[in-house]
């Protein structure tokens, strides 16, 4: 109980979370109606009722078709808002938020539109909200890599409203290696770089986004432990993980979260961060996912969630100033 208060009242950054996965089922209705689309779902309970997955591709099938009705600039915001509403609730003070251009341009949904949506709702949350947060264009690795450097030219107008690149989508049979060469191209341009590696895809996975990537965080991460040399590599030059917990188990990457590597993780000194990843098909938003841990894993306890809340302010790539007024 007190420590869910803790879990609850620590500042802290929210550094894995794809806005396209916080659109709740009432929000897919919502907008659906709005837009004059229909779903393959009578009502609201029963897409809820499918949000039951065996891995990873069959939550991604779900999360392309809900995304899709995504296709004002207004639809952007709305979602947007009611993430960052959420995200003061558990005291998120700063949020780096994903998002996936290609799944809005292949319908046809302008770049600009998405940016504008997304871009309006940052500073709206900043002003009501005391949220800061910032825009991490993510690449589907799933497309070939000529359609990222597509996805890279209509980003182009607006690098200066993104601050990084990451990867994301399914994982096994495409290894970071792919986008070598739009990656850096991206560094060329001053943004910073991420990428989804070791979720369901191996620990070489990881070797590859930090040698080809050059990438500064890896998402997930978890399959870092087959690989004693990957720990030890990850700890001495402190490149954080963006764990998911509720994530995890969901997609069945952990038959349970009494199974869950998180307690493992922090003890080899990994800069270990919790996030939602996808919170409106997971479960639950950052709090939930903190406590679902806690919860489960007996050998945490507060001084444990204190480095984590630490760790995510850390690992943000906000400026030093702000993450001082933070800690
Ligand atoms: C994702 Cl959990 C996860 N993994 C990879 N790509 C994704 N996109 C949205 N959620
Ligand atoms: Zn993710």
């Amino acid at each position: 109980p007190h420590l869910a208060t803790l879990l609850q009242a620590m500042p802290k950054a929210e550094l894995h979370l794809h806005i396209e996965g916080t659109l709740e089922p009432e929000l897919i209705f919502a907008l659906a109606r709005r837009n004059g689309l229909g779903l393959p779902y009578p009502d609201i309970d029963s897409l809820r009722r499918a949000y039951a997955f065996q891995d990873l591709q069959s939550f991604l099938d779900l999360y392309y078709a809900g995304a899709a009705v995504l296709q004002r600039e207004e639809d952007f915001y709305h979602m947007a808002m009611a993430y960052f509403r959420r995200a003061a609730a558990d005291n998120v003070v700063h949020a780096e938020i994903f998002f996936d251009p290609q799944t809005h341009t292949v319908r046809g949904v302008e770049f600009g539109t998405v940016i504008a949506g997304l871009d309006r709702a940052r500073r709206d949350a900043r002003d009501t909200l005391g949220v800061s947060s910032e825009l991490i264009m993510c690449f589907l690795r799933h497309l070939p890599q000529e359609s990222a450097f597509e996805t890279l030219a209509a980003a182009l107008p607006y690098r200066d409203r993104i601050l990084g690149v990451g990867l994301d989508s399914g994982e096994v049979g495409n290894p970071p290696e792919k986008f070598t060469e739009v990656f850096r191209r991206c560094r060329e341009l001053g943004w910073r770089t991420v990428a989804h590696a070791g979720e369901e895809g191996p620990a070489s996975y990881i070797w590859s986004a930090l040698r080809d990537l050059k990438a500064e965080r890896i998402d997930h991460g978890v399959r870092c432990l087959d690989d004693p040399r990957l720990v030890a590599h990850l700890a001495e030059h402190r490149i954080p993980l963006t764990v998911c917990p509720l994530s995890n188990v969901m997609l069945k990457v952990y038959p349970s979260m009494e199974r869950h590597t998180l307690a493992r993780l922090l003890e080899a000194g990994l800069c270990v961060t919790v996030n939602s990843d996808d919170p409106a098909y997971f479960g639950g938003y950052v709090n939930r996912n903190y406590l679902a841990c806690f919860e489960a894993l007996p050998e945490l306890g507060a001084r444990d969630a204190y480095r984590l809340a630490r760790n995510s302010l850390d690992a943000s790539f906000a400026p030093e100033t702000d993450k001082q007024a933070w800690r």
